[in-house]
């Protein structure tokens, strides 16, 4: 009698304990949606939530059903009531019934589905165009009609805050490696299209306020759409595993009234403009040691180490190597065009002539390679346009 007592006490806790737990999943004003699904800010994001709130309804009913059904059957018929248990082995009325059901349920349950994934694939008129590209390990961005581009890389605090034995305390930095040096910045109320590709790997471009990921893959290009409805800063992250530094390419979109993002756009523009201005003039020693630290230590720092020593086998030492301190025009020549098999890429597609020119330049006289070489910007866009 006592082990049957026991038993049923059993029963009773998996039953509140299954009850407590879906409870807590569907009920968002309960406790935060900290655990649920993010509502988003795109007729997407809208209508993923609106079906997965609507599967997991469907699901709690069915729990209740089924968990029901089989705690009361358990309990009311139990053996030491002196049920016996039935006899039979096949019944035809019992599988049409158990075929039938869940097939009705899966049909109701596409009918949402298939309505959320035509608007997903189906662009409607879109009004720009952002083309993607990903490479190991940073997203390049380039706005098609307002001939804006530039490459977003994870913040500098995160990347300081990751490094080995840096000292730095990850939880101390606002949004590790959840952060961007150049956000994508976006008009709110405008349908906004993404061309995604990559140049090296396979990566994802995942966006979960936008409600979609799109995988970025070399050789082919993939198309979203997004009408973001409100302003504010939205964070997500490679998802495709695409080699070391997967972990370290996270994306910021900031998403501005239609009328600021235009002043944006305008101020990047005059920027392009100042910069190839920037590629004519002469630099001096120390303004291109003094720019060529901080374009190393945000592009180059990762592999190569901010102090030069490489992480061998794969990431070569510049301290003291025979690239770095032999014949520039070898040196250049790998930095525009990346060298094959190596993690190393052609930087001449990422980076603007001048931060080419004076992380040359700081390569060649840092970390004790005191070639006094200096690189000038204009020699780098003749060599590239040659
Ligand atoms: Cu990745």
């Amino acid at each position: 009698m006592k082990k049957q007592n026991t038993f049923i006490v059993a029963l009773a806790v998996i039953a509140a304990v299954s009850a407590a737990f879906w409870l807590l999943l569907a009920a968002p004003g309960l406790t935060g949606n900290e655990i649920n699904m993010t509502r988003g800010v795109t007729l997407q994001s809208q209508n993923n939530y609106h079906l997965h709130m609507t599967v997991l309804w469907i699901c709690v009913v069915i729990g209740i059903l089924v968990f029901s059904a089989m705690f009361i059957s358990i309990v009311l018929h139990r053996k030491s009531k002196g049920h016996e248990a039935a006899k039979f082995t096949h019944s035809t009325k019992a599988e049409i019934v158990w075929s039938v059901i869940p097939v009705l349920i899966l049909v109701i349950i596409a009918i949402p589905a298939t309505r959320a994934l035509i608007v997903m694939e189906i662009a409607p008129e879109t009004e720009m165009t952002v083309k993607i590209t990903g490479f190991q390990w940073r997203w390049k961005y380039e706005y098609i009609e307002e001939d804006i581009s530039f490459i977003s890389s994870l913040a500098a605090d995160s990347n300081a805050a990751r490094q080995l034995h840096s000292g730095i305390n990850p939880a101390s930095v606002e949004h590790y490696l959840l952060d961007v040096d150049h956000r994508l910045v976006l008009p709110t109320e405008t349908n906004i299209k993404f061309l995604i590709t990559a140049d090296d790997v396979i990566h994802s471009w995942w966006m979960p306020a936008l409600g979609w990921k799109r995988d970025a893959v070399p050789g082919y290009i993939n198309e979203g759409w997004a009408k973001i409805q409100e302003p504010g800063v939205y964070r997500g992250q490679c998802a495709e595993l695409c080699g070391k530094d997967h972990g370290f390419m996270p994306i910021v979109i900031e998403a501005l009234p239609p009328d600021e993002f235009r002043q944006w756009a305008r101020q990047q523009q005059l920027a392009a403009v100042e910069e190839e201005a920037q590629i004519e003039r002469l630099w001096t020693l120390q303004e291109l040691m003094d720019h060529g630290e901080e374009v190393y230590s945000s592009q180059c720092a990762t592999c190569h180490q901010a102090d030069g020593s490489g992480l061998a086998p794969a990431f070569p030492a510049l301290a003291g190597s025979a690239i770095a301190t032999g014949p520039i025009s070898e040196h250049i020549n790998i930095v525009l065009n990346g060298k094959e098999g190596t993690a190393m890429q052609a930087w001449g597609r990422m980076l603007s002539e001048s931060d080419i020119a004076a992380a040359l330049t700081y390569t060649r006289n840092a970390f004790g390679n005191e070639t006094g070489d200096v690189v000038q910007p204009q020699t780098i866009a003749r060599i590239k346009n040659s």
